[in-house]
């Protein structure tokens, strides 16, 4: 099986009713919670449908943002980072994803200088190594430390760029099987996945690059056919979910979760 596409388990945590401060780069007004909500189910739902297990955590009102789970930490077959946001409005996430981590993992290590910043938005896991965007929100020290803390676990980090403008590298990106990459062509173009096959999102479909591949399903956006058509064309079992709302706070399918399968 290969830890970067199949999974046994998920976190995710419903979204607080203080969404309406979430984080946002452009305000096209506040997300409607009704309509999140019933998006995020439809969310879990799919990914239960692949088998996995979804631990569901309960909204947390002080942190508007908190719905964002993937920012929190990283999680490898051999343990689980625990992240330090950038957003200095949600860096307590992390201590409040902690301990669910360590009732899952053996080993949960946590990046903890004071100047070190990651949000796990900016790290895209493939088979052959973790790449890792600097960001507004990761810095050098931040990559600095998740590359000690797994490189003994057999990884290897490369460090990239996300592109200007664009709050995550994986805003921008995401891995539909070991070798395959969906990427809008600003990113692309950096030439960050000679090596891999890249299928780019339809121009005016940036906003669709961030998909998640999960067990054997491609969960995408809604609204964007001519991606949606691409993907399906190369063979991807794809569904669509309502992603309005999150995408009023910059947010889409890979935040929404952290995914991963704990040691046996
Ligand atoms: C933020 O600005 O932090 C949130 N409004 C959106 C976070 C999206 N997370 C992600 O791409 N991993």
């Amino acid at each position: 099986m290969s830890f970067s596409i199949h999974f046994t388990h998920a976190i995710t945590r419903r979204p607080a009713a203080s969404i309406v401060r979430g984080l946002r780069a452009v305000d096209t007004g506040n997300p409607d919670l009704a309509l999140m909500q019933a998006h995020h189910d439809t969310y879990i739902a799919t990914l239960r449908e692949t088998g996995a297990t979804v631990i569901e955590l309960p909204p947390l009102e002080d942190f508007p943002d908190s719905v964002f789970v993937e920012d929190t930490a990283l999680c490898l077959p051999q343990g689980a980072v625990v992240m330090r946001p950038g957003a200095p409005s949600r860096l307590g996430e992390a201590a409040e994803m902690a301990p669910h981590l360590r009732a899952l993992y053996g080993q949960v290590v946590e990046i903890s200088g004071a100047g070190s910043f990651i949000e796990g938005g900016d790290i895209l896991v493939t088979e052959r190594e973790i790449l890792v965007g600097r960001s507004a929100r990761t810095n050098g020290a931040g990559i600095a430390e998740l590359t000690a803390l797994v490189t003994p676990w057999g990884h290897t980090v490369r460090e990239v760029h996300t592109p200007p403008g664009v709050l995550h590298f994986k805003t921008d990106c995401s891995l539909l099987d070991v070798d395959t990459v969906l990427s809008t062509r600003r990113l692309s173009a950096s030439g960050c996945f000679t090596g891999y096959r890249v299928i780019d999102v339809a121009e005016g479909e940036e906003a669709a690059a961030n998909t998640i591949r999960f067990n054997g399903l491609v969960l995408m956006p809604a609204g964007f056919p001519r991606t949606r058509d691409t993907i399906a064309a190369a063979g991807f079992d794809v569904r669509e979910i309502g992603n309005s709302e999150c995408a009023k706070l910059d947010g889409g399918m890979s935040c929404l979760s952290l995914r991963f399968t704990p040691p046996a």
